[in-house]
């Protein structure tokens, strides 16, 4: 028979939920603090250190000066490089990142493929199994029309790169177009010794059933992922996507309502509490600059106390204007 004290036991031993935080520090502050598993800074301004952890993500943030985001873990970190893989791990999370220039595969099919190849190969090296969380940004994603546009180069690409390996289930993901001058394809991941539990909204098709008008590979990706403790859900990139369907085409205030209803039915399904707050940290990714200052307004009315950092960035169906994803927090 099991005990009650063997069950605390089990749930004690689950790796603790890491924080994440957006502030305003110099990268040498963020990476010299106990347990920094990773810091993000963003933009052409984000300075080069030479710290595996550390990533300039190629999109620019509309706050000056962008704050660095932060990732931290209860418990000391290890971290190195691996061909093209950079990596840190402890408290039994993995940070993992790649970075490849599009001129040295052939394309961004050919740099998708590379990259999750890669990044397959060193996962296969780690105890952190269980990919829970992916990003995906990737230059120019709307250009080229139909079966040709970029994002769906990209899907192929991830498609036959990653096989098997997400055979048992999608991790939750997002996947954006940048506007950096190289055609870099910057993929990172964050992973875990245990397994969450991935969630899908019921506002929305899942996406690997999108019908065959979205592209010949349909993207996998689950909409959330309830991390192992239970007490966070990581929010996948999430549009003004009902069904199928982009709404609400030219509306970018309709569309971030619609996003918004998205955003609240993920929550109800994963048994989160409803709505945003301090504990929620959310990125929000604008189509055109010259929308950003409405998106800033429109998501402080709605979201006040809310933590959002604004990224000019592509979604990846050119009619939508604005995408979110992020954390909700226990
Ligand atoms: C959507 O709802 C928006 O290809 O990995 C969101 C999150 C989207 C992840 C991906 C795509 C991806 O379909 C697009």
């Amino acid at each position: 028979m099991i005990q009650a004290s063997e069950i605390l036991q089990i749930h004690a031993d689950l790796p603790r939920t890491p924080s994440v935080t957006y502030r305003t520090t110099s990268p040498a502050m963020a990476l010299a603090e106990a347990g920094t598993l990773a810091a993000f800074g963003f933009g052409a301004g984000a300075p080069d250190v030479d710290d595996t952890r550390w990533l300039r993500v190629p999109l620019e943030c509309f706050d000056a000066p962008a704050p660095l985001e932060v990732w931290q873990v209860d418990a000391e970190v290890v971290f190195g490089r691996q061909d093209n893989v950079r990596w840190s791990a402890g408290g039994g999370w993995l940070f993992a990142a790649i970075e490849l220039d599009e001129r040295t595969t052939g394309g961004v099919e050919g740099a998708a493929h590379q990259a999750y190849v890669e990044l397959r190969r060193f996962m296969s090296t780690r105890n952190e199994r269980y990919v829970l969380r992916i990003w995906n940004y990737i230059a120019d994603i709307n250009l080229g029309d139909g079966d040709g546009e970029r994002y769906k180069q990209f899907c192929d690409g991830r498609a036959a790169g990653l096989g098997d390996f997400f055979a048992e289930g999608y991790p939750a993901a997002t996947a954006i177009g940048h506007h950096h001058r190289d055609p870099v394809l910057q993929i990172y991941l964050l992973a875990c010794v245990e397994d969450g539990v991935a969630v899908e909204n019921p506002r929305q098709t899942s996406a690997w059933r999108y019908p065959r008008e979205y592209g010949r590979t349909s993207p996998g990706f689950a909409r959330g992922m309830l991390l192992p403790a239970r007490d966070a859900l990581a929010i996948s990139g999430t549009a003004a996507v009902v069904g199928h369907t982009s709404a609400h085409e030219g509306d970018l205030e309709a569309q971030l309502e619609e996003t918004l209803l998205n955003l609240e039915a993920l929550l109800a399904t994963a048994d989160m509490p409803a709505g945003f707050d301090t504990h929620s940290p959310l990125k929000g990714y604008v189509r055109h600059a010259t929308d950003a200052a409405h998106v800033r307004e429109l998501l402080q009315r709605r979201l006040p106390s809310v933590p959002v950092l604004l990224m000019h960035g592509d979604v990846c169906r050119r009619e939508l204007l604005v995408e979110l994803d992020g954390w909700r927090f226990k």
